[in-house]
């Protein structure tokens, strides 16, 4: 089933000349309303007339969380307050968040890009959805809700927390999908078991997972534990929120609503431009966007491109499941070390639960890492020899993926944090 089957299933050439032209408008809309633009553009001599081609974006300097930062909160607003119907923000670790805006024309091509995923993932009018999103300046909740509603889909927006209810209403009003982040739909599975809310009892058919990225390891687990099919999705506020890929019930990648949000691969050190199925940092510009036009913005996300068409007809270019942002990425040692790798080992390893926590310290001048796993039966503790078999294997198995030598230290079952929102499974001890 397709939401919008002529641009889902498109060719190529008429993709390209589309993408050409809103590239064009979008350019002009940002030099002549955007001052950070104008002033970016001219201190290079680039004029919007210079792109000709799609190749030409190459041409535009990037954009980075910085810039936003800098112009907080509405500097880089291409239109006038009057024509904003909502702001969302994003908050950053430090200082002050970004701000992004979108006119009533946004919003509407918002719903629509999740509208898409949403029926690319199976659901329909006849489902109910139960968003456990936080709902707020996040634009996990309203982004999901508004697309939801297009489909005509019935929604539940009970938003995230207060975990025993959601599961009343779960059961109660008989949810059929269920939106959240991996992490905190995994930890209602505990709560779920909790309360004997088994299947039978729950109607849940489909997951839609997105704001952080899950290894497929993780994903299997969830499906498991729930008996559903969980698609991914993927967005960032800066370019709208979720809606800017989302995969197909067939779970093979990320189809770009490449229409409204153009993608490119670059090598995050160099800034070179990347072939396709070459992997790097993914930057994506706003092809539509009327309140707060992005021209290639450095998203940070590792992933790659892939132009093959899919089996469920789509011809959208797909990205592949984010490996990680570059900022997350550990150096350890000398080695680069991805929190997913981790995840990947032990979540489905006998024996343990899918909960982890990565702990990142100093010993003299080298960093070194400790993961936290719980042991799903708390008796094991009292079983010196299994407990050290199984942390050796768990050793072993971290060392032939990460190369390097992980400590690992197993744990009651049941006291490693739990999420409602994203998950942080670093804890950060170098600097403190
Ligand atoms: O997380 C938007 C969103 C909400 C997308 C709900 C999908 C569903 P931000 O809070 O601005 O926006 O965070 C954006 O989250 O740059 C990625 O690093 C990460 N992220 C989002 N989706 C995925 C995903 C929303 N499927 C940042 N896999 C992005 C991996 C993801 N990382």
């Amino acid at each position: 089933m397709f939401w919008n089957k002529e641009v889902e299933c498109i060719n190529r050439t008429e993709m390209d000349n589309l993408q050409l032209e809103r590239l064009k408008s979008i350019v002009k809309h940002a030099y002549e309303n955007v001052s950070f633009y104008r002033n970016r553009f001219d201190e290079i001599g680039l004029k919007p007339e210079h792109i000709v081609t799609l190749k030409d974006i190459e041409k535009i300097p990037f954009t980075t969380k910085d810039d936003l930062r800098d112009n907080y909160p509405y500097s880089l607003f291409a239109v006038p307050m009057k024509k904003i119907v909502r702001v969302h923000a994003s908050s950053g670790t430090t200082g002050k968040p970004i701000v992004v805006g979108y006119t009533r024309k946004d919003m509407e091509n918002w719903s629509e890009s999740v509208a898409r995923l949403i029926v690319a993932a199976g659901g329909s009018e006849d489902d109910i959805a139960q968003v456990v999103f936080g709902y707020g300046m996040f634009t996990g909740g309203f982004g999901l809700h508004y697309g939801l509603e297009k489909v005509g889909i019935t929604v539940v927006p009970s938003s995230s927390g207060n975990s025993e209810r959601q599961m009343m209403f779960l059961e109660d009003f008989g949810s059929t999908i269920i939106v959240g982040t991996p992490s905190y739909v995994l930890y209602l599975s505990e709560i779920a078991e909790e309360m004997g809310i088994t299947k039978g009892r729950h109607k849940l058919r489909i997951g839609l997972f997105g704001g952080e990225g899950h290894t497929p390891e993780m994903r299997a687990e969830i499906e498991k534990r729930w008996g559903i099919l969980a698609t991914e999705n993927y967005g960032l506020s800066e370019i709208v929120g979720p809606g800017v890929s989302g995969e197909c019930y067939n779970q093979c990648g990320m189809h770009i609503n490449e229409d409204h949000y153009y993608p490119e691969i670059i090598d995050s050190d160099s800034g070179k431009t990347l072939e396709e199925g070459q992997k790097g940092e993914l930057v994506l510009t706003t092809l539509t966007k009327e309140g707060i036009p992005m021209l290639r913005y450095r998203t940070k996300d590792i992933t790659m491109l892939n132009f093959e068409p899919c089996k469920c007809g789509r011809t959208n270019v797909r990205m592949n499941k984010v490996l990680g942002r570059t900022d997350d990425m550990l150096i350890i040692k000398g080695v680069n070390v991805f929190p997913s790798q981790i995840e990947s080992v032990l979540v489905g390893m006998d024996h343990v639960g899918p909960h982890y926590q990565i702990i990142v310290k100093k010993k003299g001048y080298m960093d070194e890492i400790e993961v936290l796993v719980e042991l799903i039966d708390g008796n094991m503790l009292e079983k010196f020899s299994e407990l050290e078999n199984l942390e050796k294997d768990i050793r072993h198995k971290l060392r032939a993926v990460l190369q390097i030598d992980a400590k690992v230290r197993l744990v009651e079952p049941k006291t490693i944090e739990r999420f409602v929102g994203k998950a942080k499974r670093v804890v950060d001890l170098r600097n403190v």
